[in-house]
């Protein structure tokens, strides 16, 4: 049985890039309409981490968005967050499933067709492909892959794919012509003044 069906826009949160706090963009998002939120910290220390994670975790609770943590198995576990998102390089799919259980939430990047069909096989919940277009909010996201290899995967995998990487107001046409059902927007999001709004905005483009 398929935990996740399409959710639309998938928001990250960012403490580098907010021009308010994580907390305060988590707000907005909600209140705008988010479904699914990912906590991506890669620098606070521990004990930060876990509290933010925690308030995260009650604004979603109390208004049924999917939380999940990037990264952090440990941070997810004590938050008893929904789930995670896994890297490449980060822990491996068994060792989350193991720590997690059955029901919670397992999003693994991909970059092509192989690792997709991989991450399917090995029973992640959905995948984020990554980066469709060259971004600068992640420095080791590596080469784009281009639209066009939404329309391929799509082709190969049945659970939800998350368009990830690059992607703003200017070039979202292309990458829901190509089939992206759900997609993964940090900068052009985090960058402008009135989150609430550039949040609505991109909801109402993809649904
Ligand atoms: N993973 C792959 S690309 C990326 C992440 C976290 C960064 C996406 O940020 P932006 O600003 O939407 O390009
Ligand atoms: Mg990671």
């Amino acid at each position: 049985m398929p935990k996740l069906k399409d959710f639309g826009l998938y928001f990250i949160t960012d403490s580098k890039l907010t021009k308010k706090t994580v907390i305060d963009d988590v707000k907005s998002a909600i209140k705008s309409g988010v479904k699914i939120i990912q906590y991506r910290e890669k620098e606070a220390p521990i004990k930060q981490m876990l509290e933010k994670a925690k308030e995260i975790k009650k604004l979603c609770q109390k208004n049924s968005v999917i939380f999940l943590v990037n990264d952090r198995i440990d941070i997810a576990l004590a938050a008893d967050a929904d789930g995670v998102h896994l890297g490449q390089g980060d822990a491996r799919y068994e060792t989350a499933r193991k720590l997690l259980g059955k029901n919670k939430i397992i999003g693994l990047t991909a970059h092509n067709v192989k690792e997709s069909v991989e991450a399917e096989k090995l029973g992640a919940d959905y995948i984020g492909l990554s980066p469709i277009f060259s971004t600068s909010t992640k420095a080791d996201a590596g080469k784009a892959c281009g639209t066009e290899m939404i329309t391929q995967v799509k082709k190969y995998v049945k659970i939800p794919i998350v368009a990830i990487g690059g992607i703003n107001e200017s070039n979202i046409g292309q990458v829901l012509k190509a089939g992206a059902k759900n997609i993964a927007i940090i900068s052009a999001i985090l960058t402008k003044d009135d989150v609430e709004r550039a949040v609505k905005g991109f909801i109402g483009k993809i649904n």
